[in-house]
């Protein structure tokens, strides 16, 4: 299938999802949102892909949404902002964060407004060097969306989530590491090897044992310790009942490497 606003290939496992309106910085319209949510989809229900990589092509990787769709509200007709959220970018969000394989963000360039806050989303972010992640709600009057407020807050603390949100300031991919927001940054001829190489390692892991993982964390911002280890009992008794817990163990035992089959 071919789409006008993305690139998606999966090869070996690995599904790769690419922004693709490289003269808009890969802001998202309407018929963005539409492709992206087919692809994720087709992710979700696809049990021979077992990890995602999401990056953009050319200079951005997202510059959040296409204000030029936006040019024509009027004092009479504003566009209601809040429907576009509940139907459009909180469904992304969730998607991404629902996603039963590991989600690796390859960071390329300038990543504002919702762009940022969906890198933030996936699972295991690393960034180009040169990228930038920019809250630029502030700049239009608007507020941080997307998961913003809450991934800054639980990620680098109030404080800082407050000024960035609140001067829209540029937030370099070093500072992004140090603060907690990514995994890392690499060179910027690096980015999309190690991205690629971070997703096909994933995809050959215990990919029922990643998912689990993933809701835990998740889960972990937000429960109790005493709610988080119900949690963690629930799924390890889960994780105990795959054939890949078993074929870890015997690799272990017979000291091989696993052969992970992804159940
Ligand atoms: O509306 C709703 O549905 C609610 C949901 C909102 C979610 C949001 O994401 S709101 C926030 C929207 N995004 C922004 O406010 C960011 C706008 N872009 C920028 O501030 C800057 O472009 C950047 C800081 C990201 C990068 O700056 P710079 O100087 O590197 O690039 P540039 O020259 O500004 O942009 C390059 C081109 O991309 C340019 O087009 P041109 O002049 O070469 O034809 C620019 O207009 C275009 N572009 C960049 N971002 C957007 C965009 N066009 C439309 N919408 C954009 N968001």
């Amino acid at each position: 299938m071919s789409y006008d606003t993305i690139e998606f290939l999966i090869a070996d496992s690995v599904a790769r999802l690419t922004f693709n309106r490289p003269k808009k910085l890969n802001s998202f319209n309407v018929e963005m949102h539409e492709e992206v949510r087919s692809v994720l989809r087709k992710v979700q229900r696809d049990k021979d892909i077992r990890s995602l990589l999401i990056t953009g092509n050319g200079r951005g990787f997202c510059a959040g949404q296409d204000l030029s769709y936006r040019n024509d509200s009027t004092d009479e007709a504003k566009p209601n902002l809040g429907t576009s959220l509940e139907k459009y970018y909180n469904p992304l969000i969730r998607m991404l964060s629902d996603l039963e394989v590991p989600v690796v963000c390859a960071v390329n360039g300038v990543a504002a407004g919702a762009g940022a806050n969906i890198a933030f989303a996936c699972d295991i972010v690393v960034a180009a060097r040169s990228a930038t992640f920019i809250q630029a709600f502030s700049r239009i009057g608007l507020i941080p969306d997307s998961g913003g407020t809450w991934q800054m807050v639980h990620s680098m603390g109030r404080a800082r989530a407050m000024a960035l949100a609140m001067l829209g300031s540029e937030l370099s991919a070093e500072h992004a590491a140090e603060w907690g927001m990514i995994w890392r940054c690499v060179d910027d001829d690096k980015l999309q090897q190690e991205g690629l190489d971070l997703a096909k390692h994933l995809s050959a892991q215990p990919t029922q044992a990643m998912a689990y993982i993933k809701r835990a964390i998740n889960r972990a911002t937000t429960n109790s310790l005493s709610h988080q280890l119900d949690t963690e009992r629930d799924l390890q008794e889960l994780a105990g009942q795959t054939e890949d817990y078993l074929e870890g163990v015997h690799a272990f035992l017979e000291k091989r490497p696993a052969k992970f089959v992804g159940r």
